[in-house]
């Protein structure tokens, strides 16, 4: 395809993408991180949503050398601002490859990144393939001192099951059950059911997609304990993200 032929090509260079870093708040509360989300500006089809690269990366094979560039450029901002902690968002592809998580503790030893700054952020459909195999990455990375989190709960197959097997540190609620709880009683039953069970799974939950401050104000009276969305900011470079949102600016 035209993304893949592209892709390829932006990949032997690497100047094309980018990271655009968007704040996650305590409700009530301050700035605790920002979830890093991959932007690529191509010179022959413009602006691709990782929505739809990451999936033809995924399926031509380039995920696992597009995902090792996304780490430098993360981990080149964790260097340079001291303050800064990440959520970044792992293919499962790049999970089970064998040298990821030694590659990755290395190049953070290299330059004095503290493993606990990093929140490793995965989707259900990492554990539907081998959740064997998953659940000993994710426990390794656990033990390597990475936070780790379940990404989109509710928007796939939600097993429960998999949050008593699995253990995560946070639990990411998708915007499809935040959108909407402020004026239905029943949408907000739903998230407040989620959040209790997150909670008895002692998982922080973060919802995401908060737009509006009456979304803030429920989820709060809920007892949630993290949120991201527009209401706060958009993601953005990391210049902004630093005057912004951190002190070190
Ligand atoms: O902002 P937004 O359009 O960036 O993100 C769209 C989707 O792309 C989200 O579901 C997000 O999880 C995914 N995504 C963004 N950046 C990355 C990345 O670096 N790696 C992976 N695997 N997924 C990403
Ligand atoms: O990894 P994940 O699928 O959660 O990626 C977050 C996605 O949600 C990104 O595409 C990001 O740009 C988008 N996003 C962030 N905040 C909001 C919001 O308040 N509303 C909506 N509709 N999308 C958001
Ligand atoms: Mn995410
Ligand atoms: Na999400």
């Amino acid at each position: 395809s035209a993304i893949e032929q592209a892709l390829r090509a932006a990949l032997r260079d690497g100047g094309e993408f980018a990271i655009a870093y968007q704040p996650i708040i305590r409700l009530g509360g301050s700035f605790v991180r920002a979830e890093a989300l991959a932007r690529w500006v191509s010179p022959s089809l413009g602006s691709v949503s990782p929505d739809r690269f990451i999936p033809v990366a995924e399926r031509s094979g380039l995920m696992v050398e597009l995902g090792r560039h996304l780490l430098h450029l993360i981990c080149d901002d964790l260097a340079t601002h001291p303050d800064l902690r990440v959520s970044l968002n792992l293919s499962p592809l790049q999970l089970v490859m064998p040298d990821f998580l030694p590659d990755l503790v290395a190049e953070l030893a290299q330059r004095g990144v503290n493993p606990a700054r990093i929140e490793i952020e995965l989707t259900e459909s990492v554990l539907v393939r081998d959740t064997k195999l998953a659940a000993e990455r994710l426990r390794a990375l656990r033990e390597a001192g990475f936070l780790t989190s379940l990404d989109d709960f509710g928007s796939g197959y939600s097993s429960i099951g998999y949050l008593g097997q699995i253990g995560f540190d946070t639990l990411k609620i998708d915007r499809s059950f935040v959108q909407g709880a402020a004026t239905s009683l029943k949408r907000r039953k739903v998230l407040g059911a989620m959040i209790q069970l997150a909670h008895g799974f002692d998982l922080t939950v973060v919802a995401e997609g908060v737009e509006t401050g009456e979304d803030e104000r429920l989820l709060r009276d809920l007892g949630c304990d993290l949120a991201q969305g527009y209401l706060f900011d958009q993601p953005m470079p990391i210049r902004d993200l630093a005057t912004r949102w951190l002190d070190s600016a």
